[in-house]
């Protein structure tokens, strides 16, 4: 008896401490009741990530020793000569003798803030230490408080690992380098980056400061640390700069960072954290808060309260194996828009890590991938409402161009067989042995205007695209009109020049290959539909800009011959074709081949559905026959793969208007890497091993973000499509949403689209033509209803069922 009472009295205490943590839907933070474990793996899988857009940090959170792995997207070895590899920049680590037997630990990440929140308490003393990255004040700040005064002592220390020179004085730690000379040590070199590195041109100037603001208490230096004791609270600013420059011209190096950092970090340190504070949360809710989505109420009551209850890695342990999560799904979307906030609204576009690396030789050299990874990186920005984030992108694009050029130029001028390659010589003559026009790119790039490995060349199209879109979804004129247009005819006209006519006059892609998969040959579907796109998305842009402009009259003219010149290419291009079990082919002859095109080949690149998403050459309702095609390629290729794999292949299903596969895909990228492989047929790891880590990180595996932002940009396909001539609403909603509101996705044309719907029909919409971009006449689909409208600038319209 009296021990019963006893369990009854510490389950209902435990019920009364519980209750206030159950957050309300939906939750938008990823909570933790451990710190993550301070070494790689913790990195990898725990660590919890901010980012203002060009500096971040990886948060520990550790009670008796915080520590920010911090870097800046531009801190890069290597040049125009040679790969190098994206660095970590520093450490940041806060000593706090006796804090390490701490109790009541929580850890949140707050996605719709922008706040990293740690709390503890330790003798009796309550704890709570926050962190931000501010992009209007372009630093980090960690604010540490307690409930009783004079709690803080202990010690600040800022390390480096590029030789920097590390000192302290006037209760800031400056850290001073430069890369000339720097060489990855020989015990670090690994399969991406060996130890042995050409000689590097590279001499960029490097600068971190912190400085360690006390309300009370004494500080003191101690060397190249900041000691304190017994401070009531403590402000710690950190900036971080170098002297890259997106720029070819100035040989990428611009002006020494120190003077920058040292007036971003006086002036920060200057001004109260709750200023600090606001002015962050105002600025990331300018981006974040542009577009909500609720399908918690797909989840029944005992559920929810169950799933809320829990913390974030047990959420995810829970979900890989029971799903019947939407609210942790609608997490996972809004997580992909955080990333991007925080890594790409500096000079250079999110790479393969974002900006989030702490290794001097990290996976891949965390470089720009240009056969699928950069791109998909950029798949939410214009759906999910980002738009402005995609800048970092094409300025990296237009900025590498002049290098790119240069070494087509110097490909024609020395046709030779390929060194990466072997066997192919690749000319880039024109028939009458001029050099072709324009520039393409191999398959790793850096931001020095260098690429090694295999060309991809299509990826000069498939970048085109991401101009074309900018355009599509926002009506921005002057980006058409001088960035989209002028970069969509120079790769055109490398592709007039570089199209080899095949015997029956045909138009194909020479020396291709499908990424990563089967032989280099003519007329790979990848290329082709690449191809198409980027000439059709050319006649578009000039037809836009050909409807719209009175002056300039000879110019629009060669246009519009260039424009017809552009779509008669496009309709001799050899066509995507259809094979023996009713599949897309790969390549332009079926394969004769124990794998290849067959339907064991599970490799996770499925490039020849290129024109099925991201592209718009094949759609359900314009091409059923190849759309069907499209069905049995994706549904042969299985359900495992990498992370960014899973998040295509949900894109695709999205595409393909199947709801109920798009979110089985969404259930092997949301889940414990590696489970979707050991419930289906098992493979190799770099084929189907993908998931998300504890800290929700996407898993290639290893860490690679691509996978988070391609979940997001397949969570828009799902809920809003707009690439086939109509707004079409809900065209893949899964069973598992079968209620539930979105506001504020964008579609092409210039729209923002809120919708609600109930048992899987649409309950209202509404369609407003944003001021400035969006006019003019739209048909708008839901089900197999449509409605034509037209809208004035500005003007929104709003529907009942049935689209009334
Ligand atoms: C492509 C993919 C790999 C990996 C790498 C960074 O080459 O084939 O799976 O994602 O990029």
């Amino acid at each position: 008896m009296m021990r019963m009472f006893f369990t009854a009295m510490i389950l209902a205490v435990s019920a009364a401490q519980a209750a206030p943590t159950v957050p309300a839907a939906p939750d938008l933070a990823l909570r933790y009741d451990r710190p993550a474990v301070d070494n790689a793996d913790g990195w990898e899988r725990e660590a919890l990530p901010v980012g203002n857009g060009r500096i971040g940090a990886m948060v520990f959170g550790q009670p008796g020793r915080e520590h920010l792995q911090f870097n800046d997207i531009t801190l890069w070895t290597g040049d125009a000569k040679s790969m190098g590899s994206f660095q970590p920049f520093g450490d940041l680590f806060v000593d706090l003798p006796g804090h390490a037997a701490a109790t009541g630990y929580a850890r949140t990440l707050d996605l719709a803030r922008g706040l990293h929140v740690v709390s503890y308490e330790v003798n009796g003393v309550r704890y709570r230490r926050e962190t931000i990255a501010s992009h209007p004040a372009d630093v980090i700040v960690v604010r540490l408080t307690a409930d009783k005064p004079g709690a803080y002592s202990g010690v600040v220390r800022l390390t480096d690992q590029h030789g920097a020179h590390v000192n302290a004085w006037g209760n800031r730690i400056h850290a001073t380098g430069s890369l000339a000379g720097f060489v990855v040590p020989r015990e670090r070199g690994n399969q991406w980056t060996p130890a042995q590195q050409p000689l590097s041109s590279n001499v960029m100037d490097y600068a971190a400061q912190v400085q360690v603001v006390n309300e009370g208490g004494k500080m003191t230096m101690e060397g190249d640390a900041v000691r304190f004791e017994n401070a009531d609270a403590l402000t710690l600013v950190l900036g971080a700069g170098t002297s890259y420059v997106r720029d070819g011209a100035a040989n990428f190096q611009g002006a020494h960072p120190l003077a920058r950092v040292t007036e971003q970090v006086t002036r920060a340190a200057a001004r109260p954290w709750p200023a600090l504070q606001a002015e962050q949360e105002n600025d990331f809710k300018s981006l974040f808060g542009r577009l909500q989505l609720d399908v918690s109420a797909a989840l029944d009551a005992t559920t929810a309260q169950e799933r809320r209850a829990l913390t974030t890695d047990r959420r995810l342990a829970a979900y890989t194996k029971n799903g019947n999560d939407p609210e942790l799904e609608a997490q996972v979307f809004q997580y992909g828009r955080y990333l991007l906030i925080g890594s790409s609204r500096g000079p250079l576009p999110a790479n393969l890590q974002g900006l989030w690396n702490n290794s001097l030789t990290p996976p891949w050299n965390a470089d720009y991938h240009t056969n699928i990874n950069i791109q998909m990186n950029y798949w939410p920005a214009e759906t999910a409402n980002l738009s402005e984030l995609a800048e970092p992108l094409f300025g990296f694009v237009e900025s590498m161009v002049p290098s790119y050029r240069r070494l087509v130029a110097e490909s024609a001028a020395n046709p030779s067989r390929d060194a990466e390659d072997g066997q192919v010589v690749e000319t880039f003559l024109r028939k009458d042995g001029k050099p072709v026009r324009g520039w393409t790119v191999r398959t790793e790039t850096n931001p020095f205007g260098f690429m090694q490995w295999k060309w991809n060349k299509t990826a000069n199209a498939w970048y085109a695209q991401h101009f074309w879109e900018h355009y599509a979804f926002t009506r921005n004129r002057a980006f058409l009109q001088e960035v989209a247009y002028p970069l969509l005819k120079e790769v055109s006209q490398f592709w007039l020049d570089y199209l080899k006519q095949l015997p029956d006059g045909r138009f194909v892609a020479p020396n291709g290959w499908s990424p990563e998969h089967g032989p280099v040959e003519d007329g790979v579907a990848y290329d082709q539909q690449i191809v198409w796109d980027l000439f059709q998305n050319t006649v578009d842009a000039a037809r836009e800009l050909h409807q719209n402009t009175v002056d300039a009259a000879r110019e629009l003219h060669q246009d519009a011959a260039f424009a017809r010149q552009v779509a008669a290419a496009r309709d001799r291009l050899a066509a995507p074709k259809v094979g023996s079990w009713g599949q897309l082919l790969e390549w332009m002859e079926e394969k004769k081949d124990p794998v290849l095109d067959t339907p064991k080949d599970n490799h996770r690149h499925v490039s020849h559905l290129f024109g099925v998403f991201p592209g718009r050459q094949i759609t359900p309702q314009r091409t059923p026959r190849l759309a069907e095609a499209a069905r049995v390629s994706l549904a042969a290729r299985g359900e495992a793969g990498t992370g960014w794999s899973m998040a295509w292949k949900a894109a695709f299903w999205a595409r393909l208007g199947d709801g109920d596969k798009a979110h089985a895909m969404l259930r092997g990228v949301i889940a414990t890497p590696g489970a979707r492989a050991q419930e289906h047929k098992p493979g190799t790891e770099e084929n189907t091993a993908g998931g998300m880590y504890p800290n929700l990180l996407d898993a290639h595996p290893p860490f690679q973000i691509d996978g988070n932002f391609g979940t997001t940009a397949a969570i828009c396909e799902m809920l809003l499509q707009s690439h086939d001539g109509e707004l079409h609403l809900l065209p893949a909603l899964p069973a598992a949403w079968r209620s539930g509101k979105v506001a504020g996705l964008r579609a092409r044309g210039g729209y923002e689209v809120d919708m609600t719907w109930r048992d899987g029909q649409l309950t209202s919409a509404t369609v407003k033509a944003k001021p400035g971009n969006g006019t003019g006449t739209v048909r708008i689909r839901a089900g197999a209803k449509t409605v034509i409208l037209k809208l004035k600038q500005g003007e929104a319209r709003e529907f009942g069922a049935q689209l009334r």
